[in-house]
């Protein structure tokens, strides 16, 4: 028996694909090598029971037998606790990946998330809108430079810190946002040149053509 079940939505618009939320929990997975499945919930119609699982209806979620744990941080820490492959195994590098992991969420994400919507729509003309989310970002960015210059990984050893932080960098330079941050681009390119990267992308691109 599977006991772990990866639930994402059905179908979701062309433009997100490949960078909806559950590649990171599929990442991870990969990464570890544990045994799961993927589940669907209806994009269009969300019923009561997916609110049960994700209080915001949104993907992804993961059971694990009879937990269930929704916001892909908290979903990577529940999986890196199970896996030396995604957590290095000294306490010191434990703390490392884990402020990392937050750092990926609260500090860079929190900053490229705004710029990315104004991306996804076209927004991004000379409006102070703009004008304030890409100062935010690359203030953002001109700090992970020199750290990602100086190691390979966050926390030593490949981590769910990377899956995060390589994730969030990602989709910005999906936009040619790190143009100007080679270390950045550099960081990006050997953490998606890994195969459970490779193949955690080509199986959400697959699930999704899958319902056209
Ligand atoms: N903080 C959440 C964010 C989840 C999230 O934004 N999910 C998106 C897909 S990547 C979603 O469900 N969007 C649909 C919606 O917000 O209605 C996490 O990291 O899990």
């Amino acid at each position: 028996m599977v006991g772990l079940i990866l639930t994402t939505f059905d179908w979701v618009p062309e433009m997100v694909r490949g960078n909806v939320r559950d590649l990171r929990v599929r990442w991870a997975l990969e990464e570890a090598g544990l045994p799961y499945r993927v589940e669907s919930a209806p994009f269009g119609d969300r019923k009561a029971e997916h609110f049960t699982h994700q209080p915001f209806g949104q993907v992804p979620w993961l059971t694990d037998r009879d937990i269930s744990i929704f916001e892909s941080g908290a979903i990577l820490l529940h999986l890196g606790n199970q896996s030396d492959a995604l957590m290095p195994a000294d306490p010191r590098g434990r703390s490392e990946a884990v402020e990392w992991l937050f750092a990926a969420l609260n500090s860079v994400e929190m900053a490229s998330l705004p710029w990315a919507l104004l991306q996804f729509t076209g927004d991004t003309g000379d409006t102070p809108a703009w004008q304030r989310f890409d100062k935010f970002l690359k203030g953002r960015l001109q700090h992970m430079e020199p750290i990602l210059a100086a190691r390979e990984w966050l926390a030593g050893t490949f981590s769910v810190a990377d899956i995060l932080m390589a994730d969030v960098l990602r989709v910005v330079g999906r936009f040619d946002g790190l143009a100007e941050y080679p270390a950045c681009r550099n960081y990006v390119a050997r953490a998606t040149a890994r195969p459970a990267f490779v193949k955690a992308l080509a199986d959400q691109m697959a699930h999704f053509a899958a319902a056209d």
